[in-house]
């Protein structure tokens, strides 16, 4: 039997490559560059297969236009806020993501923006590197400390359990808001809030997990950055469409916010360059995942999911 045809748009790792060529006959993106919406139409025409990363969108707009060829979307990703999963389901496409794999890869990013946000790191990084770090004193680059504050986690998934366990670690007294309460072996002694508004009160930091859906667009506004502690720090690992970044930018200008720490931007790649003004904003290019085993362990996640879609089975993580 002909061995199907896999699309792989961007530079995946080195290993998920190597057994992908072994079992697949492959068109690799090996530039690594962005396609457009009509670079996926007309490789649709070309393969079976796609892995895409969350770079590649398969809006409703795209999905009509598909070849039939196209059989799976097998995602090099957790999130799918990218593919349009209601208007793929109705053109007969398979959809499947990879979760689990990234989720302590995501929580220690989180953990190191929250901790480089509360302690100054980006301000003193910069007098160090530029040679101007002419004095020292105990009233110097004082910041907030996380050991023993209260952290709350909007979206108690995968990475949301994750980065609790870590901060559990740091001693810090974690409230969590998500759809339902979780039991009692995976929330760990977590205190459960039944509303955003609610854990928003008591988030001394706050650190944000949930999925970039219609509801949760903009999920942190004007009225809900009120909501926090004054000089509450605010971490963002999940989806830049998450944050209003207007309402940021002016919580950061009143002090509501002492300071943020953003692994994701409503524009990417590029972010958002007002934020570049504020030395109390650690900004990170979208890496959340990126370390290698777990790469690789993505990238063997959606090859799973394809090996068992070819094979005739239903893929682990369809969705
Ligand atoms: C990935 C992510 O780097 O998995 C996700 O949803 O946002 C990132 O961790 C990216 O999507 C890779 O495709």
């Amino acid at each position: 039997m002909k061995r199907p045809t896999v699309w792989i748009p961007r530079r995946l790792s080195d290993a998920t490559l190597e057994r992908a060529q072994a079992d697949y006959d492959c068109i690799i993106n090996w530039e690594d560059g962005l396609s457009s919406a009509d670079d996926l139409i007309a490789m649709s025409a070309k393969v079976d297969a796609v892995i895409p990363c969350h770079s590649e969108h398969f809006s409703a707009e795209v999905a009509a236009q598909l070849d039939s060829r196209l059989k799976i979307i097998a995602n090099h990703s957790v999130g799918v806020d990218h593919c349009d999963l209601p208007a793929l389901k109705a053109r007969g496409i398979a959809v499947t993501n990879t979760p689990d794999v990234l989720s302590d890869a995501t929580a220690e990013i989180a953990m190191l923006l929250m901790l480089g946000a509360a302690r100054r790191a980006v301000e003193g990084d910069a007098l160090v590197r530029s040679g101007n770090w002419k004095v020292w004193s105990p009233s110097f680059m004082v910041g907030k400390q996380v050991t023993g504050a209260r952290i709350g986690i909007i979206g108690m998934g995968r990475v949301g359990r994750a980065f609790a366990e870590k901060a559990r670690g740091f001693g810090m007294d974690i409230h969590y808001y998500n759809r339902s309460r979780l039991d009692p072996d995976l929330e760990q002694g977590a205190t459960y809030h039944d509303s955003i508004d609610s854990v928003l009160a008591v988030s001394d930091f706050l650190s944000l997990h949930c999925p970039a859906t219609p509801e949760t667009t903009g999920l942190m506004n004007a009225d809900r950055f009120a909501l926090l502690p004054d000089g509450a720090v605010m971490v963002n690992t999940a989806r830049g469409a998450l944050v209003d970044e207007a309402a940021l930018i002016d919580a950061l200008d009143s002090g509501k916010l002492a300071g943020a720490g953003l692994d994701c931007f409503v524009t990417e790649p590029g972010g958002n360059p007002r934020l570049s003004a504020y030395q109390n904003v650690f900004m990170l290019p979208h890496i959340g995942s990126a370390t290698v085993s777990t790469r690789d362990a993505m990238g063997f996640r959606a090859l799973n999911n394809l090996d068992a879609f070819f094979a005739g089975q239903t893929p682990g993580d369809l969705l």
